[in-house]
């Protein structure tokens, strides 16, 4: 945006005042932080309605292609500040907002993070949101406004314990309400022919309504809308049976529909085949496509040119039930011929997966799904047969229905024109290990488009001082079009530049070490290395390894405490599902190796470890840009792509990590030699597991960690309970499925590499610049580009 365009601090100041009256209905005396976050909320928010209206005119008047995404999680984060910067006035609005004797960060934090979602799926969706305002990609994302997101989590006695999540318990400045766009949903009942036509009658119905929330792109120059929807009672109570005095079962009606989009399921690890969840998907599923049914044959368009207008996006299998419904609404409420519906059906749908995990994909029990869907899985059943004729030479199992379930990647596969992975070994893997058979059977229809994160978040915003220093540096320009970061490059030999660079990661170290004094009460040295590891807890993440090789060191230190040892503080974040014991123990674990280590005067400051609770997308942007190291250690073959570990290398930190998921890619772009590998490759965890000895041998030759895994069986870390990781012990010599054993000596010897490196003040700090300079290509601008033109073909509006 030109700086003409811009208003003045002054202005904005009586905006703020005007709100903080007349909206806030307060005395600017007796106004409340909370009330300053509104009025300065809504004045930002008064700036985006119009280049929002702009967009969707332009859309309609264009008559231009629209995307839709689907996905039952955005993990958006806060709001204001991003508004702010999107719309060029974050400074302007500082100093409005200093002006009126408020403290901006103090003002900004009061936001609750919006946390509908669980990891890195849902944190995808809102960068891939802001990357279509951005790049002027017309489109809608639709999710479900949860009234609960993703559980908080407090520990007590270095245990996780969870609490509800209550983000809509103040009011919401960012969204719109739309009593208007409602629309009904139907369960369960049974399906009758009229007509010679099946004609579903639905058992329960709710209402889905509408609210709608302006996703500004970079300099205000386009915005889409977040359409969430959430369950409302069609008839809110049943008068007849509460005048009889049955006033539980009168309120049954409404009591169905707040369940409904109650709250998010906080469980990405194991499929449950819970009918709840099922019902949520349908409703996203069903609102969303009634939508944008309603706005296509508004504009007056065919149902055959529905390809030509509209794409939808399933954010993995979880609205992999839009294949049927649309069918069904083609087929049932539009007589078209199921096969042409299909064919429309595909050209409009794709599918990206996230996950090969084999428990963590979508299967849905026939029974359930013929109970609470009985129409659409009569569909189901006949995409299936429709499949077997068409291609009779398929492998005989491969199908969507088998063994009475329903299998929602086979579903989402058949019923998509492209179906991508998001790096390019999780795209190899998915053809190789996934669906190799149906690969065959349509060749080109797998792609990859490999994972990205919008920089005005995750470096712009989240990262002022070192933005300052590349506008200082290269100019402005980078926020849209990442690539030219590669015009740093030279300055990697700039010892000035690099001593500046390094002076913008240790102001934010500082200003992090001080949050964790007042938070949690510990002292850390900004001068340590700041090694991180963020991100659900999962036992393929190998939070484990990395607390072992921890446990290691600071035995290390013990053994030999006049040794050189390079200062380190190790820092944890993130949750555990409820129902998954072994995550929970890996928690409780670092916490209690944490309370020892923390306070042992052998170590004298050296090791630290830092577990603040209640990891979120506000956490991340506090802790990425102070870290030095980031911790991408994953068993090979298990992570799809990661994001996390692009916005720790963005913010120049260099990673320690395994050649998995998008590291592989990363690693490409920097360069192997500012990029710390270790560990097996996927090929080679396959081949090593075949060894059923693997563990046990593993430990066998490293003395460290035969010590590591001892101290921890003798209840060094749990005195009070020297048996509380047995388990976990026995697990690691005797199962030890992700492989921990196997790593630990590549992974230590890696982490000895990180301190020699870091002892060599230029020689990290050239590393760390390269790693900024070159991460262009992991811009999500550039994934949506590639989504556009090879999934969605669709074209920019700007
Ligand atoms: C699965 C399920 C199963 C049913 C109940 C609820 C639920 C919620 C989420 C999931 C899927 C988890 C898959 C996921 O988050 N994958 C992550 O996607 C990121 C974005 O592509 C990627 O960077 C991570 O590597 C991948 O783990």
């Amino acid at each position: 945006m030109k700086d003409t365009q811009l208003p003045s601090a002054e202005t904005v100041r009586e905006e703020i005042l005007h709100h903080i009256t007349f909206s806030m209905g307060k005395d600017p005396d007796h106004a409340s932080v909370y009330d300053w976050r509104m009025a300065l909320s809504l004045a930002i928010r008064d700036r985006v309605v119009a280049p929002w209206f702009a967009a969707t005119r332009r859309t309609w008047e264009e008559k231009r292609k629209r995307v839709y995404y689907l996905s039952m999680e955005f993990l958006i984060g806060r709001m204001l500040e991003d508004a702010a910067i999107n719309l060029g006035l974050r400074a302007i609005c500082r100093e409005a907002i200093e002006g009126l004797g408020q403290d901006w960060e103090t003002v900004v934090e009061n936001e609750p993070d919006a946390a509908l979602g669980n990891g890195g799926l849902g944190r995808l969706a809102a960068c891939y949101m802001e990357s279509m305002a951005t790049l002027g990609c017309p489109g809608y994302g639709y999710g479900i406004r949860y009234e609960h997101g993703l559980f908080k989590q407090r520990f007590e006695g270095g245990r996780q314990v969870e609490t509800p999540e209550d983000w809509l318990k103040q009011r919401h400045p960012w969204e719109f309400e739309r009593p208007e766009a409602a629309y009904e949903i139907g369960f369960k009942g049974h399906v009758e022919t009229l007509d010679g036509k099946p004609h579903w009658i639905p058992g329960e119905t709710v209402l889905a309504e509408a609210y709608d929330m302006p996703i500004i792109g970079w300099e205000g120059k386009w915005a889409n809308t977040l359409r969430l929807w959430s369950a409302k009672p069609t008839e809110l109570f049943d008068l007849a049976r509460f005048n009889h005095g049955d006033y539980a079962a009168a309120a049954e009606p409404e009591a169905l529909a707040r369940t409904l989009s109650r709250v998010l399921y906080p469980d990405d690890t194991t499929y449950a085949g819970k009918e709840l969840r099922l019902k949520q998907e349908y409703f996203l599923t069903s609102a969303a496509l009634q939508d944008i049914m309603r706005r296509h044959l508004a504009s007056g368009y065919t149902l055959e040119e529905l390809p030509d207008y509209v794409a939808i996006q399933m954010n993995d299998t979880h609205p992999a039930i839009a294949g049927p419904e649309l069918i069904r609404i083609l087929v049932d409420l539009h007589d078209m011929e199921f096969e042409t519906a299909l064919e429309i059906t595909m050209q409009c749908l794709g599918y990206t997966n996230h996950t090969l995990l084999p428990e963590a994909l979508e299967r849905w029990a026939t029974y359930l799904m013929g109970t609470v869907l009985p129409r659409h899985m009569q569909i189901i059943e006949k995409i299936d047969s429709w499949h077997r004729r068409t291609y009779p030479k398929r492998a005989h199992f491969v199908g969507i229905v088998k063994h009475q379930e329903v299998r929602m990647g086979e579903l989402a596969f058949i019923t998509s024109h492209k179906v991508n992975g998001v790096s390019a070994l999780h795209t190899e893997l998915i053809k190789r290990n996934l669906f190799p058979e149906l690969d065959a059977l349509h060749p080109g229809r797998i792609i990859n488009q490999t994972n990205g994160i919008t920089p005005r978040r995750w470096l712009r915003m989240a990262n002022p001082a070192l933005s300052h220093l590349i506008i200082d540096t290269i100019g402005e320009g980078w926020e849209a079009d990442l690539d030219k970061l590669r015009t740093l490059e030279p300055y990697a030999d700039d010892a000035g530049f690099r001593e500046a660079f390094m002076g913008a990661k240790r102001h934010n170290k500082v200003h992090l070490a001080e949050w964790v004094h007042e938070s949690q009460g510990i002292t850390i040295d900004p001068d340590a290395i700041f090694d991180i590891q963020v991100k659900r807890i999962h036992e393929y993440k190998r939070q484990l390894l990395n607390i072992l090789q921890t446990i290691a060191d600071w035995h290390a230190i013990r053994e030999n405490p006049q040794a050189d040892f390079q200062p380190r503080v190790k820092f944890f974040g993130g949750k555990a599902a409820p129902g998954y014991h072994t995550a929970k123990q890996i928690i409780r674990l670092i916490n209690d190796v944490a309370r020892v280590v923390n306070n042992d005067p052998y170590v004298d400051g050296r090791l630290k470890i830092v577990y603040p609770p209640n990891y979120n997308v506000s956490m991340a942007e506090r802790l990425i840009p102070a870290a030095d190291l980031s911790e991408q250690i994953s068993t090979a073959g298990k992570e799809a792509s990661g994001t996390g570990n692009m916005k720790f290398a963005l913010n120049g930190a260099l990673t320690i990590g395994t050649l998995d998921g998008a590291n592989v890619e990363i690693r490409e772009q920097v360069g192997a030699e500012n990029f710390f590998l270790f560990g097996m490759t996927a090929d080679e965890v396959m081949e090593r597991r075949r060894d059923p000895e693997h563990a046990r041998n593993a430990i066998l030759e490293s003395q460290p960690l035969q010590d590591v895994l001892q101290m921890i069986a003798e209840g060094r870390f749990s005195p009070e309970e020297p048996e509380r990781y047995h388990d976990l012990v026995h697990n690691m010599w005797h199962s030890d499925y992700f492989l921990v054993a196997s790593d630990f000596e590549a992974y230590r010897t890696a982490q000895k590499e990180v301190d020699t490196a870091f002892a060599d003040r230029a020689g990290w700090a050239k590393m760390a610049v390269l790693n900024t300079a070159r991460m262009g290509f992991f811009s999500s601008d550039r994934a949506i580009k590639g989504y556009m033109d090879e999934i969605w073909t669709t074209r920019s509006a700007l």
